[in-house]
């Protein structure tokens, strides 16, 4: 949606991203029943039936025309959920009768002696998308639950039409009622996720109200601890997609010979009963196809486009997609590339690529805001990017919006994407490992129609043991069932050879299972001193391309100094120079996204005068300025762009 539009892609993922509403362990409690209890049963089957009905969704809403709900939203900060619990700590949406304490009923006095203790239309207000951290000092460090709620009248609509409500994020975990019931709960900070609401419409005057709760737990993921700024509230756009009865629910097209330039794909559509037709067009590649669909509803494709110009950083065309069926047509733009890797070299379109990259947190404060809000701030960080010749941007640490893989796609970025399997997650937990899937899934599905996306990373710098590599495993399976057209990596970790410490290496189950061999490593800041650089080799035993996700060192910008003296721009320089003269020894060395684009917020880093609240590994600050380090991976990456004066 965003600007009118939504976008989304996940053929064939039958699963929705939906947790049923009523949460496992929420009924041990026992309530007092006013009615019979078929009526309660009566209640959860609309419940769970709501919660099931995305299966069918549109996953493409950033290519259709959708009904904003952006703007402002009334508010109310629950730091005790009074709005949810009663006061013998029962969830109010689990009652027969929730009576008008329970904020999503939206209720209003009916007479003068009637108490109700909130008000919506009396109460603050705030902007989505954004998160509230930036918008109220109040809440900054607020962590808990915040009410939001939005009041709409229907879209225009035909007989048979079918809404959903679309959400971009909501970080953490989102209760999402309309007029009074519950559509259900998400829960994962960073993807996308859809309720049907076909028949809950009213034409005027629809309430729509989230509960939306930023706390952090130890089974969720991320889990407790990170490095960057816990940003609450509904982060990204949320709309209204109307689409007729049989309908384009998604599609999925790719290069997929390089040699005989054949595009293959595939469309998924919603609704449908079989035997359906679908047209497939490119239309300035001259291609005009029709397929039939199958009884589930899908239509594969395959044709050659010896005329297409292939997508590149250098070259990033674009061609406009066309699917139709029945009455609805998606149209969107994608490119054609190939990624792939032969021993320790990565390929791109059959050539060698080299990597020149920019670690990215999907924050931007330079005018002290926090979590991107709009496309004018994901262009601002990537043109950033940019500015360094980079020709590829890693989105840490988390699933950033469609707004930056859409622009990577028209502004020539590679991008690896990846989800917040972040340091210690709780290995051994099925609903941790559940949850980590559902975001993995969410991830791939909004993006595989991405050209720039060439890289779904599964974790962190996550600690080896038998339970993670079980964990990243099944999760590297599933990626790799989703989308076998991407490679697959890591961040992962070194070691020094025992006895040697100036060998360091890299050994890790989790390597043999991606294609490019990924590791952080802070020597010369967190590891050892600068000379350290100079002396430590290296060993990656494995017949990969082997790419360094982060490296870096802290520095204020215009604090200034000795070389020798941490937190000026200075060590920072020189980290960066012995850093990148290092890595050029590493056999199959194929790129790098030093730690990081900009200054970010984090709670972990609170040394006054110098850090203030920001981790500091920026090459520029927060506000966009350069420190020294900037111009050391400029001119690195313009000599290996071949762009260098
Ligand atoms: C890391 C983490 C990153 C941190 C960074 C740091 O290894 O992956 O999230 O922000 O180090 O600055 O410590």
């Amino acid at each position: 949606m965003r600007d009118g539009t939504v976008p989304r892609a996940g053929v064939g993922y039958p699963r929705s991203l939906h947790i049923p509403s009523t949460r496992p362990g929420g009924t041990h409690v026992r309530y007092r029943l006013p009615r019979p209890c078929w009526l309660l049963l009566l209640y959860f089957a609309c419940i769970l039936a709501a919660a099931a009905a995305p299966a069918e969704a549109p996953m493409q809403a950033y290519t259709r025309p959708v009904q904003s709900l952006d703007g402002e939203w009334k508010v109310i900060v629950d730091p005790y959920e009074n709005g949810y619990y009663n006061y013998r700590y029962q969830p109010f949406d689990q009652l027969a009768e929730p009576p008008k304490g329970a904020y999503f009923r939206d209720a209003k006095p009916d007479s003068p002696t009637d108490l109700v203790e909130y008000d919506f239309d009396r109460a603050a207000s705030l902007q989505v998308p954004g998160d509230w951290n930036t918008q109220d000092p109040k809440l900054y460090y607020y962590e808990g639950s915040v009410w939001y709620r939005k009041k709409f009248d229907a879209p225009a609509r035909r007989a048979g039409d079918r809404v959903f409500l679309e959400f971009g994020a909501v970080n953490y975990r989102a209760d999402v009622y309309l007029n009074g019931r519950k559509l259900g709960v998400h829960e994962g900070g960073f993807t996308p996720f859809r309720f049907e609401v076909t028949g809950q419409l009213r034409d005027r005057g629809n309430s729509l109200v989230l509960k939306v709760d930023n706390k952090r737990h130890a089974d969720a993921v991320p889990t407790l601890n990170t490095d960057w700024w816990n940003y609450g509230g509904i982060t990204r756009s949320v709309g209204l997609v109307v689409v007729p009865a049989v309908f384009v629910r998604d599609y999925r097209l790719a290069l997929a010979s390089l040699a005989d330039r054949e595009v293959a794909g595939s469309v998924q559509l919603g609704g449908a009963r079989g035997g359906e037709k679908v047209r497939v067009a490119l239309p300035e590649l001259g291609i005009r196809e029709t397929v039939r669909a199958d009884a589930d509803g899908r239509a594969a494709f395959r044709f050659r486009v010896p005329e297409a110009k292939l997508w590149s950083p250098q070259h990033p065309q674009l061609y406009r997609v066309e699917i139709a069926s029945g009455v609805d047509t998606l149209v969107d733009r994608v490119g054609l590339r190939t990624i792939s890797t032969r021993g320790r070299q990565l390929l791109l379109n059959g050539e060698p690529l080299f990597l020149r990259g920019i670690a990215v947190h999907e924050e931007y404060s330079a005018d002290g805001g926090g979590r991107v809000r709009d496309a004018a701030q994901a262009r601002q960080l990537l043109e950033w990017a940019k500015s360094l010749d980079a020709n590829f941007v890693r989105l840490a640490h988390y699933p950033h919006s469609e707004h930056m893989t859409r622009l990577a796609d028209e502004m020539g970025l590679l991008v690896w994407s990846e989800i917040p399997v972040y340091w210690t997650i709780d290995w051994g937990n099925e609903a941790t490992y559940r949850n980590a899937e559902a975001q993995l899934e969410a991830m791939i599905g909004r993006d595989h129609n991405r050209a720039a996306v060439i890289i779904w990373s599964l974790a962190n710098e996550t600690p080896v043991s038998e339970p993670r590599n079980r964990f990243l495993s099944r999760l590297a399976a599933r990626a790799r069932a989703l989308d076998d057209t991407r490679l697959l990596s890591a961040a992962m970790e070194k070691h020094y050879r025992e006895g040697d410490p100036d060998v360091a290496v890299v050994e890790d189950p989790l390597a043999g299972l991606v294609d490019l061999v990924s590791f952080n490593q802070y020597i010369g800041w967190y590891d050892g001193s600068l000379d350290k650089l100079d002396r430590v080799r290296w060993q990656v035993p494995y017949d990969k391309p082997v790419f360094i996700s982060e490296f870096g060192a802290d520095a204020k910008q215009g604090l200034h100094g000795d070389a020798g003296a941490i937190w000026t721009e200075e060590y920072q320089e020189e980290l960066y120079r012995r850093t990148l003269r290092m890595l050029e020894r590493i056999d199959g060395f194929a790129g790098t996204s030093p730690w990081i684009l900009a200054d970010f917020r984090s709670p972990r880093r609170p040394l006054a005068g110098i850090q203030d609240g920001y981790n500091r590994k920026g090459v520029l600050s927060e506000k966009g300025v350069p420190k020294k380090a900037f111009f050391v991976l400029r001119d690195y990456y313009r000599g290996k762009a071949g762009t260098a004066p």
